[in-house]
Parts: structure tokens; C-alpha cells; sequence
């Protein structure tokens, strides 16, 4: 019999978090419970492969998008304390009928191309407030990173884990056999420094000079201007190596790129690069758009908006941003 505490237990002692918000954090949490289970299905369940239908972000839909994106719509829904709620498998917002209390964005379910060949995944969720009156439209969603209530992730990886900021600190719990998420991980900080950078090398040709100098110093190693060996890892699921840098440190990148020049990056602000950076920045890294502006600081112009992304290990991040 564990001794561990589990989420209701830990959220119970933090007195600084709204009440409410700790209920619609136990209603998401609920709801991954439900979605790793069907994950880890996979064949059995004939969850796996395409959706055929493309979504609001032109990318193939997978079964499993749209099996966990209603998991956690109609969850959502039925939670007293949200008003609206955003996804990346939906166009437009959707909301409850309710007035106050919060709004939710989520990727129900990040990494997409990894999911028929069971490499990890996993869910993204921002908690913001909902106006105080009145039905939430769009423009109730473009509110900064840094006006987030909560955040955190779900990786369902050999462990499923959800990790978790309320008012501060960064949490992560385990999954239990009995459904529990477990208190494994009470205080998670990002070490300063760092021999590990994640990027998609493949678009090395396509990157800005800044970006090419910065992993060219990386590779060079002991014998170049870094003075030291670096590793690379590269899971193409965010949520995944966002996971990885808050357990030992590194340096996330998702540059803008020359591919198609006019997109700014590949990863959402709303959705992905918001709660990840609440959570980088609360464990003591630093979240950016290019290795100085804070993500968090970013007026949303647009509810499917992306950005580029640095975030990681706070001397990495700074160095990557001095060019
Ligand atoms: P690429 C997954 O589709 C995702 O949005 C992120 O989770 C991940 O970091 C990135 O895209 C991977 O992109 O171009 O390497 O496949």
C-alpha cells in the first residue's frame, strides 16, 4: 500500500490555488486517466491509424485525435467551472453555457506521428480566466501566457505522468494500477545548464543564421567553442521532450524556418507553447521565442497562432539568444 499522496491530497495544501480551478484540474486529470487507457489499446481497441479527415491545422487527423479531443470535450463540458473551451482538433471555441469561472485549451493529444508506432505521447491543457459576464467568445482566448491560472501536461510514456503548476512550483504524479496519480515527483526544477539540445536536424538547411551558428557550436563538441561534448535527442513529440528537460535539463528548439517562410513556427501558442513555458519557467528554465523574448509575454492575435520555441535550461536558452 503506497504512502505517496495522491493529486486531491496535494491539492488540498495548496492553499494559494482557487478552489475551482482545482476542480477543473481534477476534471482534466480524470479525463487522461480515461485517454491513457485508450491509448495504450492501441490495435486491440483499432484506435490506431488515420482519421481520414484533415484538421483546422491541414495535418492528417489520427483516430486517436478525435477519440481523446471528445474525451476531454465532454468533460470539460460537464465541468461546472468552465465556460469555454478551445482545441487544436477544433476550429472555433465551443462553449458551455455557463458565464465565469475558466477557460481551457488543449491538444488532446501532441505528437500525432507517433502514435501508430508507440512512441510516447501526450496531452497539453492552459487554465485561463473566463470573463466575469457574458458568454466567452474568441477574444476571451487571446489573453498573454503569463494570465494562466494553470497549466500542465500528460506524457504517456512508460509511466504516464501529469505534471502540473497551480500557483507555483511544478508537480508531477504517476499513475497508480488503482487509477491514483501518485505524488512522485514534488518539486521539479530544471538544471541551469545543460550538454543536451532537441531539434529536428533535418531542418538544418532551412534555419536562421542564429539558429545554425548555435547547434554548429553544439556539434563541434569539446574542440569547439562550447569546450564540451553535446547529445541530441529528437522524440517529435513535444510533450515528451518537454518532459525530459524538466527531469534532467536541455534545450528545446522549434525555429522558424524557411520552409514556409510566412509561418512563424510549427508549435501553437495557445495550446502547446503557453503551458509548456508556465511550467519551463515555474521549474527555473526560461521559455522564449528565440532564446530572449518570453513566450509568456506574447499578445495572441489569432486562437490556432504559432510560434517559434526555445525553451529549456535558463544559461542554454540565454546562450542560444546571444547569437
Ligand atoms: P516534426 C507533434 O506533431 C508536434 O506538434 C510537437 O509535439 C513536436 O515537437 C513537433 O510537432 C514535431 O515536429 O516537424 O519534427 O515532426
Amino acid at each position: 500500500m503506497t504512502t505517496l499522496i495522491d493529486l486531491a491530497g496535494h491539492m488540498a495544501a495548496e492553499p494559494a490555488a482557487d478552489a475551482a480551478v482545482k476542480d477543473v484540474v481534477a476534471v482534466i486529470a480524470q479525463a487522461c486517466v480515461q485517454i491513457s487507457r485508450v491509448v495504450a489499446s492501441g490495435a486491440i481497441s483499432g484506435s490506431l491509424g488515420a482519421a481520414g479527415q484533415i484538421n483546422v491545422q491541414d495535418e492528417e487527423q489520427k483516430k486517436l485525435d478525435i477519440i481523446t479531443n471528445d474525451i476531454l470535450r465532454d468533460a470539460l463540458k460537464a465541468c461546472p467551472a468552465v465556460a469555454g473551451l478551445a482545441s487544436e482538433e477544433l476550429e472555433e471555441i465551443e462553449t458551455t453555457g455557463r458565464e465565469g469561472g475558466f477557460l481551457v485549451t488543449f491538444d488532446p493529444l501532441d505528437g500525432s506521428s507517433n502514435i501508430d508506432v508507440n512512441v510516447s505521447v501526450g496531452t497539453i491543457f492552459s487554465i485561463l480566466p473566463a470573463p466575469a459576464a457574458g458568454v466567452p467568445t474568441e477574444a476571451d482566448f487571446l489573453l498573454p501566457g503569463r494570465r494562466q491560472v494553470a497549466a500542465g501536461y500528460v506524457v504517456y510514456g512508460p509511466q504516464t505522468m501529469l505534471v502540473l503548476t497551480l500557483a507555483d512550483g511544478v508537480a508531477g504524479f504517476t499513475l497508480d494500477a488503482d487509477g491514483a496519480w501518485r505524488l512522485t515527483h514534488p518539486d521539479i526544477a530544471i538544471p541551469a545548464d545543460t550538454a543536451e539540445f532537441a531539434i529536428n536536424m533535418s531542418n538544418q538547411r532551412h534555419w536562421a543564421a542564429p539558429v545554425r551558428a548555435y547547434i554548429d557550436g553544439c556539434l563541434a563538441g569539446k574542440d569547439g567553442p562550447r569546450g564540451k561534448n553535446f547529445n541530441m535527442r529528437w522524440v517529435a513529440s513535444m510533450v515528451a521532450d518537454v518532459h525530459r528537460i524538466a527531469m534532467r535539463g536541455g534545450v528545446f528548439m522549434y525555429p522558424w524556418d524557411a520552409r514556409e517562410p510566412d509561418k512563424p513556427g510549427k508549435l501553437r501558442l495557445l495550446y502547446e507553447a503557453n503551458p509548456m513555458s508556465l511550467i519551463v519557467e515555474r521549474a527555473g528554465g526560461k521559455s522564449t521565442l528565440d532564446g530572449v523574448t518570453p513566450i509568456l509575454d506574447v499578445q495572441p492575435t489569432k486562437l490556432h497562432q504559432r510560434v517559434p520555441v526555445v525553451l529549456g535550461s535558463a544559461n542554454e536558452v540565454d546562450r542560444v539568444g546571444a547569437g
